[in-house]
């Protein structure tokens, strides 16, 4: 099984060997360290006893297990049906990472090949939406992108504080609004400043808003909308921050937020708390949603190209 995706490989291009084995390093134990509770749940389950796949009771121990791990019912029952169909299972740890990474795996690449690419980034307040925007944009610049972010949430007047302290730390330049202006009219404006600069990427931040909040999740909308109006094929990534720690909601988030303004990936935040990232397999399985990103801590090069058979093996093998 492959071990860890690279930023190289996400972005299309080239790396030196040397390169991809210091990102494949320390990543995995990390990871592991990471993926607290759903790690325990499933191990746990899995550790106790051998697994007789005649014994009706230790089928429905492992399908709870996989469901206190937020795996969600769904994915969890084809898992299961995918388990039974196998012949013989000599080690149900090992047989269910290799189900979960074939599950989960989706073809994952970052279209930033535009000569301008929008990056929209959207989601439920507090997730790590203007953080991962800071580790994003300095990734990038590391990757020799010239990077504007936008600052398009206006309600808070230290949002734009916020996001402007990362635009620094990570080498990017930095539009703004008034606050309580409109936020499309931000994203307007460093559209058109991205374009006499000569830049490469626009990341567009946005408020926190509640997948349930019909007037805030239409402002979005327009959001999108004037993006797409002013620059062609525009955005090209439209990336919804999920928080692990909650859980199961992470996946009604996704939902709402998808049929609003066409999400095309999934960046999981706060998996290194005692975060149950088995919310990233319902995602993926019933959403059909790539989960492109994992954030790792609230330092600068703490994001990371999510790796399906990495993720699944953490998961499940702890
Ligand atoms: N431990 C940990 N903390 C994170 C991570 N990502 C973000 N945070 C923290 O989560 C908190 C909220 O992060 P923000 O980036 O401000 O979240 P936001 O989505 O922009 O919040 P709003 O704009 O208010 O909706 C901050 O304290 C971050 O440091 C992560 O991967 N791990
Ligand atoms: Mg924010």
């Amino acid at each position: 099984m492959r071990v860890s995706r690279t930023w190289s490989e996400l972005l299309g291009e080239a790396e030196s060997p040397a390169e991809a084995e210091e990102e494949r390093r320390g990543f995995f134990s990390r990871l592991r360290d990471s993926l607290g509770k759903s790690r325990k749940a499933l191990v746990g389950q899995i550790a106790a006893a051998a697994f007789d796949p005649g014994d009706e009771q230790a089928w429905e121990r492992l399908e709870e297990a996989l469901i206190a791990g937020d795996v969600g019912v769904r994915a969890t029952a084809e898992l299961v049906r995918r388990l039974e169909e196998r012949v013989e299972i000599i080690d149900l740890g090992q047989a269910l990472a290799e189900e979960i990474a074939l599950m989960i795996d989706r073809p994952v690449s970052f279209d930033l090949s535009a000569q301008l690419s929008v990056i929209l980034v959207v989601g439920v307040n507090g997730t790590g939406k203007t953080t991962t925007i800071g580790k994003l944009a300095r990734v990038l610049h590391q990757h020799g992108r010239s990077v504007l972010v936008a600052a398009a949430d206006t309600y808070r007047a230290a949002a734009e504080e916020q996001l402007q302290i990362w635009a620094e730390r990570a080498s990017a330049d930095f539009v703004g609004g008034e606050k309580g202006g409109d936020p499309a009219a931000v994203a307007f404006d460093a559209i058109e400043a991205a374009t006499a600069r000569g830049s490469d990427v626009v990341i567009v931040d946005t408020a926190g808003r509640l997948h349930t909040q019909i007037n805030l999740m239409e402002e979005l909308v327009k959001v999108r909308r004037v993006i797409a109006a002013k620059l062609e094929g525009a955005p090209q990534e439209t990336l919804l921050v999920i928080d692990a720690t909650t859980g199961q909601n992470g996946l009604q988030q996704a939902r709402l937020f998808a049929e609003a303004v066409g999400v095309t990936g999934v960046v999981l935040t706060k998996l290194d708390g005692s975060a149950k990232g088995g919310v990233a397999v319902a995602i993926a399985y019933e959403l059909d949603l790539p989960v492109k990103l994992i954030g790792l801590g609230e330092q600068l090069d703490d994001l990371r190209p999510f790796d399906p058979g990495d993720f699944a093996q953490a998961l499940v093998r702890g």
